[in-house]
């Protein structure tokens, strides 16, 4: 595929003055009437550059300008749409075009699920719908008017209010529907259907009344509360803590069945996978109501860090997903999680983002071309991106920061805008020089820092030296330099913070050292005791790899008293991993090592004032997935097997101990939202899983008996993971209990199809083709695909890495089927293949080999992108 370079960025020819949309709606076919005011652009380049009308896969019925048809020459039809040359200085377009909901299975554009009619925009899906010049810097008003059988679809939804709606003959009805606000046409949205409606109302920070309305099937109407509960906490908290009021009267959110990703922000009117919208403790656990909270807030915060101050090109990604995703997770630390909530951020980015960016497909936050940028919602633009904006604030600091995103609101409001603008906010109101900063935007790969210190025994000074290396990524041999905030606290022999000065500064006892080359040094002296132990990185300030060689003992020392939840819980990591990287490189385990690990933890264990929830989160094993990145190639069957025989030796001789700690069933299983409660059970149900992975027998009753007696969600699907990978016949019977159970209940069998993939027990073939062919799957459904391939993919590595190769053949051919309906879920989907360089050579060639199978095909342009990446 040819890429799109950033350094082509032109400004647009035209401007759209104002659009109006009338949709007659059905799902065979939708006829489209598009009429808009255009202008030139005085900006542009270009000055009598053609109009662009991308369209894609739209039929053209007929297109007026100023009411006649084009002259000779004037309209040019071509493979992104249609070209209107010499056009006047302004001009009304009138287009009629046809699109066909029904046969949209790539669930791009308009398009038809269980029986509603939705669409989705962003990036490029609007070409889809009607011709129109796509693109985010193109701004304007729409008014919309809807048009369908009202028996069908009696619900007609667009963004915006509703000014009008009336009956038609024929059994036919509308509704026309205004935006005020300037918008991309990527934030445009409509859905008709027959849906329930779940009413509530907020008030503003100035006293406007809201109506919050969210739309589901009417048989879930009764699984709505958590979604709308959430959308107030987060229109609150956006007020508090940001300062920003929503700013409609109404505030629309839509669930719908089949959906690429997780949600979309459109304006007004959010469209959500179903799978983020609807919970009750029955149903969904509290990872799922906590990923629930979080998605409804990261759309709604989009309503200003997205959808007010836009992006002026796709590159831009990062600037509305990065700050986005910073101020979702913001909430959820402030509102739900607290202290652990960094952690469990920093776990997906170790597990997911890290990875991405040292293989194949790593790419900047804010990329320098694309071939398909469907392909560039990934976690390095938003979560890494989501780091960016945390680093900024950390550098300039909290009110400083709080003031920049005033200005940057403030000024681009209504406006398409660049990361570079956003950057320059945060220097202007900081006085800083950020230039250096912006290295993290334009470089791909995780820098690694090296830490030492040195004291000086006569003078009583303190140095810590502190290095870095960013490796290289494709395109990008050399690195320079980023700018790297190192916070870091030092421990006496008590475990207490020890004060001192840095550098001739105040006194202090944590700072925040910043490494703006590859190497600096950084004194301290006065230190009110001599250091034991220093804390590094705390809060995990910066998205590294750190390298700081502390021995056992000291790791110990911080497991045991560090105030920072994320550095306490990193020395666990950090034993963990050395002793896992002693089995996998010296083929020997270091008992040594292992015995103080052992000690570590069980003084834990004993410790009374540790959080429920950190111990929990401390005792687990670092996942496979982060594990791999340890190594520059590895043979992924054996690493999870020396990762679990690892956990068994750890948690044997601790048995009794894990089992005191547990929690009483019936003490927390009471569905409880709020976060001691959830520490709690997250702590009996990952307790019980170390037992039973611990090879403590006694276990498998209690899980028998929780399954049974649990009232929740989450503390049946404490049982189930908990017995997963344990062949016995306890597993066999709680799994066909549950699928007897959910069988008609989509949402709930996507964690029996998730369990039943994930299993270690063998027969994961004859399971996978046994789900395939469930009654509940289809293939049309991206959450049945993800729910059943995904799990197989991340977890089942006995089978997903079986050595003659069959698990990649058949995730290839899995992938091959689904390109021919939705090219954005294959090109996911086919991701885990293209780290085939990170595993053996044997294993790494078959994986190679399937890809170059796909490559010889003919697929889409999404997954070829993929897949040359991935061969390059
Ligand atoms: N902005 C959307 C993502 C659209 C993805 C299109 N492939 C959801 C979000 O980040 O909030
Ligand atoms: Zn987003």
């Amino acid at each position: 595929p040819q890429p799109v370079y950033l350094s082509e960025y032109q400004s647009p020819a035209f401007e759209v003055e104002d659009l109006e949309l009338d949709f007659d709606l059905a799902a065979a076919t939708t006829e489209v009437t598009t009429r808009m005011a255009v202008r030139r652009n005085p900006q542009a380049a270009e000055p009598g550059a053609p109009l662009r009308l991308y369209g894609d896969g739209v039929e053209l019925v007929s297109l007026t300008v100023d009411g006649a048809e084009p002259g000779e020459g004037m309209l040019e039809e071509d493979a992104d749409g249609l070209l209107l040359h010499g056009l006047p200085e302004a001009a009304r377009l009138e287009i009629v075009s046809r699109c066909h909901p029904e046969q949209n299975t790539a669930l791009e554009g308009l398009y038809a699920s269980s029986g509603n009619l939705c669409t989705q925009c962003e990036p490029e899906g609007f070409r889809r719908i009607t011709f129109f010049p796509d693109r985010p810097d193109v701004l304007t008003t729409y008014r919309v008017r809807l048009e369908a059988d009202r028996a069908q679809y009696p619900v007609l939804l667009a963004n915006g209010n509703r000014v009008e709606a009336g009956e038609l003959d024929g059994g036919r009805h509308y509704a026309v529907w205004e935006d005020p606000f300037l918008k991309p046409s990527y934030l445009f949205a409509l859905v008709a259907g027959d849906l329930a409606c779940q009413r509530d109302t907020f008030t503003t920070m100035s006293g406007r009344e809201v109506q919050l309305e969210l739309y589901v099937e009417a048989h879930n109407a009764d699984r709505c509360d958590h979604a709308l509960a959430s959308l107030k906490r987060a229109m609150r908290y956006d007020e508090e803590a940001f300062g920003r009021e929503y700013d409609l009267d109404v505030y629309m959110i839509v669930a719908v069945d089949d959906f690429n990703m997780g949600a979309m922000e459109n304006k007004g009117l959010n469209l959500f996978n179903a799978k983020y919208v609807l919970a009750s403790p029955d149903t969904a656990t509290d990872d799922d109501f906590v990923a629930i909270e979080s998605v409804i807030a990261h759309e709604y915060f989009h309503n200003w860090s997205g959808n007010r101050v836009t992006c002026r090109d796709w590159f831009q990604l990062s600037l509305k997903e990065g700050l986005t995703v910073f101020r979702d997770q913001e909430f959820t630390t402030d509102c739900t999680l607290y202290g652990v909530k960094r952690i469990d951020d920093v776990s997906l980015l170790r597990a997911h983002q890290f990875p991405e960016d040292a293989g194949p497909l790593a790419h900047p936050v804010r990329p320098d071309h694309y071939a398909e940028i469907n392909n560039f919602y990934t976690l390095t633009v938003y979560e890494k991106g989501a780091e960016l904006i945390r680093m900024l604030r950390t550098l300039i600091g909290r009110e400083t920061f709080r003031r920049g995103l005033d200005v940057y609101f403030e000024r681009f409001d209504g406006q398409a805008v660049t990361t570079d603008d956003f950057v320059a906010v945060m220097a202007e109101v900081s006085g800083r020089d950020l230039t250096a900063f912006k290295r993290w935007y334009t470089q791909a790969g995780t820098p690694h820092v090296t830490a030492a210190t040195a004291q000086d025994g006569s003078t009583g000074e303190f140095r810590i030296s502190l290095g870095q290396y960013t490796p290289p990524t494709p395109g990008q041999e050399h690195k320079e330099p980023v700018v790297i905030p190192v916070r870091v606290a030092m421990l006496d022999d008590d475990g207490r913070r020890i004060r001192g000065r840095l550098e001739g500064g105040p006194e202090q006892d944590e700072w925040v050292l910043e490494l703006d080359r590859s190497e600096r040094s950084f004194h301290f002296d006065e230190l009110s005791a001599t250091p034991r132990a220093v804390s590094w990185l705390r809060g995990f300030s910066a998205p590294v790899i750190l390298e700081a060689n502390q021995s056992a003992t000291t790791l110990a020392h911080l497991l045991a008293h560090d105030d920072d939840a994320f550095s306490r819980w990193e020395a666990a990591q950090t034993l963990m991993r050395r002793a896992i990287r002693a089995r996998i490189e010296d083929d020997a385990a270091d008992s040594v090592l292992e015995a103080e690990i052992q000690h570590a933890l069980a003084a834990l264990l004993e410790d009374p004032a540790i959080e429920p929830v950190l111990l929990a989160t401390i005792l687990q094993l670092p996942p496979p997935r982060e594990l791999a990145e340890l190594f520059d190639c590895v043979d992924p069957v054996r690493l999870r097997a020396e990762r679990d025989a690892l956990e068994a030796r750890l948690y044997a001789p601790l048995a009794d101990r894990l089992r005191e700690r547990q929690p009483k069933l019936d003490d927390i299983d009471n569905g409880a939202f709020t976060a001691d409660a959830m520490g709690q059970r997250r702590l009996r149900n990952r307790l019980l899983a170390l037992r039973v992975a611990a090879g403590d027998e006694s276990a498998v009753p209690e899980v028998l008996e929780q399954y049974r007696k649990a009232r929740s969600q989450t503390m049946r699907m404490g049982a189930l993971n908990a017995i997963n990978d344990l062949n016995h016949e306890a597993r066999a019977l709680l799994l066909a209990d549950f699928e007897r159970r959910y069988h008609d209940d989509p949402l709930v069998l996507d964690k029996y199809f998730g369990l039943q993939a994930a299993s270690q027990v063998s027969g994961g073939f004859d399971r996978l083709e046994y789900l395939l062919q469930h009654p509940g799957f289809r293939w049309s459904n991206p959450n049945r695909v993800r729910a059943v391939l995904g799990p197989f993919m991340a977890r089942n590595e006995r089978h997903f890495h079986q050595a003659d190769g069959e698990g990649y053949h058949r995730i290839a051919g899995f992938v091959e089927k689904l390109d021919r309906m939705n090219p954005q879920t294959a090109a996911r989907l086919v991701q885990p293949l293209t780290r085939w360089r990170k595993v053996d050579p044997a294993r790494g060639e078959q994986m190679r080999a399937e890809l170059e199978r796909l490559a010889a095909l003919e697929i889409s342009r999404d997954l070829r992108d993929v897949i040359e990446r991935a061969l390059a």
